[in-house]
């Protein structure tokens, strides 16, 4: 399998994460992308090939106009007004609040996402633009016929709306890559996260559309990050109803119980007859993450790659989440090997 990477990630290094009431250094680091690279090369899965430059059309298929210019400026606009640290959101329309766009930049940065943690620097843009390039690229790969390929993004997509970063995301790679295919001409498109935590962005964007189904597996949001969006009830509306669906988990999940998530889904999935699939890929779900709670081994990795496989459709994995950076290239290259196998 063909594997698309961009340098550029390199350009997203913030230094700070708004953890437990304190900036820790952040999660979501380039050492991420780097080992999984590494581990690629390692075990000699395919060519790694750089992105192509798709410009911001594709990208504006699944974001608003507005939030793309906002993104684009949001650091210069930041750092115009001398503040010391990195450009993190502190303030948002609450309940009861008016949903219109300020001009002041503290104002803007909460209008445009839906959580703190995620600090914007000097480079966010221009690994955001590779990241989705990187997507972009694979996701040719499919449309011209590979059986699937591999988009190693970084910074990941999943949790971005049309027009709200957060959760380390700020463009979706999944939601854009699936645009694509659906105007290639693809009929429909399903895109599957199994990620840990839930594909918040991507459900949004698509939930009263029929011509892409989404679904997440994740941890239980009663516990856990996204917090408000993800449970089992949301299931589509209008003509998307019936065509998102959510499979939640609780603390300590082993694959024994998530494979049986994986089944649904799969099956649902085959049901559906797709012409593409995206699976928005997050090593999350790991054992030894440092901010998950499910228990997925290493080895389960090969297994849930070989159950994607039995779908046998065009398949384009998306790079999400994964923390524990020891063994993200390990689980990452099993799910992928275990795919080809
Ligand atoms: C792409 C992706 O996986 N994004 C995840 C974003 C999670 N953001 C909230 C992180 C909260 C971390 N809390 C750490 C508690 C450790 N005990
Ligand atoms: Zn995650």
């Amino acid at each position: 399998m063909k594997t698309v990477f961009s340098p550029l990630h390199n350009r997203r290094t913030a230094t700070t994460e708004l953890d437990g009431g304190v900036l820790i250094a952040p999660h979501e680091k380039p050492s991420r992308a780097e080992t999984i690279l590494g581990r690629v090369k390692q075990e000699q899965l395919g060519d790694v090939l750089p992105p192509e430059d798709f410009g911001l059309e594709p990208v504006l298929r699944v974001h608003t106009p507005d939030y793309v210019s906002f993104l684009q400026t949001c650091w210069k606009d930041w750092e115009a007004e001398d503040k010391p640290g990195e450009a993190i959101p502190a303030v948002w329309p609450g309940r009861g609040m008016r949903e219109r766009v300020p001009k002041d930049i503290d104002g803007r940065l909460g209008y445009y996402s839906f959580a703190a943690e995620t600090s914007i620097t000097e480079g966010t843009w221009d690994a955001a633009c590779a990241s989705a390039n990187v997507a972009l690229t694979a996701q040719a790969l499919v449309a011209n016929g590979e059986p699937a390929a591999f988009a190693l993004c970084r910074p990941p997509g999943h949790h971005a709306h049309a027009d709200l970063l957060g959760g380390y995301c700020f463009f979706n790679n999944a939601a854009i890559s699936a645009q694509a295919f659906r105007d290639q001409g693809a009929k429909r498109v399903a895109i599957l996260d199994v990620d840990f935590h839930h594909g918040n962005g991507t459900q949004a964007i698509f939930y009263q559309r029929s011509d892409v189904l989404t679904i997440s597996l994740h941890g239980d949001p009663d516990l856990v990050f996204p917090h408000f969006l993800g449970f089992e009830d949301e299931t589509g509306e209008g003509d998307g109803n019936g065509y998102n669906q959510n499979l939640v988990y609780p603390p300590g999940t082993p694959f024994e119980v998530w494979r049986e998530g994986l089944e649904t889904a799969c099956q649902r999935i085959t049901e559906y007859q797709p012409e593409a699939l995206v699976i928005a890929l997050g090593v999350d779900t790991f054992e030894d993450d440092p901010i998950s709670f499910f228990k997925l081994t290493s080895a389960d990795y090969l297994l849930m790659g070989e159950r994607l496989a039995t779908l046998n459709l065009p398949t384009l994995f998306t790079m999400e989440g994964g923390y524990d950076v020891d063994a993200i290239g390990v689980n990452v290259v099993n799910v992928l090997k275990g795919f080809e196998r």
